[in-house]
């Protein structure tokens, strides 16, 4: 299973093109390109590297929860989401600190700007952590998955649960070819939200009482976005599997544009040098009868013991 992962790294750092992107920092890149994991085989949490399931777990609940303020993420210690929040904070008329401009990159190449982003992103966060005002305007991402998940507004103004009715609809009518949960909502993504889903839409599917997902990413960082949005996916379809009273099949995890940033070269070539081992097995707290009800204390793994882990810079 993660020698597929694996697979797929060397393959971007063989075939990739050169790519300049959004963010400024240069990519190796693939259009196209799909992995499946069989999810009975344990649960695909790497090993090759070590990844903090707490904080895949909090990002995932906050989805599911329908959330889409950092606040949230940052009580639970989980900082992945910050650059995008603090963007709009630091772009604002309301800010008066330094400036910030191009902050991603700046805080890698720039030995004095590094410790001012920190002292302003520092502030940033204890502001949307105990300041509810600014909460409500800065640490907002718009709408993103959360709310494009949980409460997608109709054009007759209503909204629509996605989720839920996807999961009704698994139990009602398991062989349905329309178990879609969809992320990319047109009319929002040009200014309503902080990044435009990358994750834009996932399907279920039942077969042999096996509940399989299949997602479509637009746009996949595979040093470190990817490893997180696949054992993301895989803890949701095992979530729904188990609400429905369904054993899990597959995670099929297909990427359109898929890169390597080229400040990821060396830690993915030291990556690529360790042996993979055995996959943990993941533990649900067994008394939730609803995916809705879950806490991150109900979600662990048992037997995880990988390679340590790998920093690398987030390409804002
Ligand atoms: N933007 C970019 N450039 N890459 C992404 O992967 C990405 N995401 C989300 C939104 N925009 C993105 C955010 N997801 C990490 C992991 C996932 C993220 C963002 C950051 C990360 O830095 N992980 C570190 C550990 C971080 C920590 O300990 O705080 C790691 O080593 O795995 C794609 O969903």
């Amino acid at each position: 299973n993660e020698q597929q992962y694996l697979d797929l790294l060397e393959y971007v750092l063989q075939h990739g093109t050169r790519k300049d992107d959004r963010t400024g920092t240069g990519t190796l890149s693939v259009f196209g390109y799909q992995m499946r994991f069989n999810l009975s085989e344990g649960f695909p949490l790497l090993t090759t590297k070590r990844l903090s399931l707490k904080l895949i777990v909090s990002e995932l609940l906050w989805f599911i929860q329908g959330q889409t303020n950092i606040r949230y993420l940052l009580e639970h210690n989980n900082n992945i989401w910050n650059e995008w929040a603090f963007k709009r904070w630091v772009e604002s008329s309301d800010y008066t600190g330094p400036d910030m401009t191009d902050f991603g990159l700046r805080a890698q190449s720039d030995a004095t700007f590094a410790p001012l982003y920190e002292q302003q992103m520092k502030l940033f966060t204890t502001k949307v952590l105990t300041d509810d005002a600014f909460a409500a305007q800065y640490g907002e991402l718009g709408n993103v998955y959360g709310k494009q998940w949980r409460a997608w507004k109709t054009s007759q103004g209503e909204t629509l649960d996605q989720l839920q009715q996807v999961i009704t609809q698994i139990k009602e009518n398991p062989d349905s070819r329309r178990h879609i949960v969809t992320a990319w909502n047109p009319e929002d993504v040009p200014s309503n939200m902080a990044l435009p889903p990358c994750h834009t839409m996932f399907q279920f599917y039942v077969a042999d009482n096996k509940l399989s997902c299949q997602l479509y990413q637009r746009s996949g960082d595979i040093f470190l976005g990817i490893p997180f949005n696949i054992a993301s996916y895989a803890l949701l379809t095992e979530l729904v599997a188990k609400e429905c009273g369904l054993q899990v099949g597959e995670f099929i995890h297909t990427i359109g544009d898929a890169h390597i940033y080229n400040n990821h070269v060396d830690q993915i070539k030291l990556q690529l040098s360790r042996e993979v081992r055995e996959l943990p097995q993941l533990i649900l707290h067994d008394d939730h009868t609803s995916i809705f009800d879950y806490t991150v204390a109900d979600i662990k793994v048992d037997n995880y013991h990988p390679h340590p882990s790998i920093k690398a810079p987030i390409a804002v």
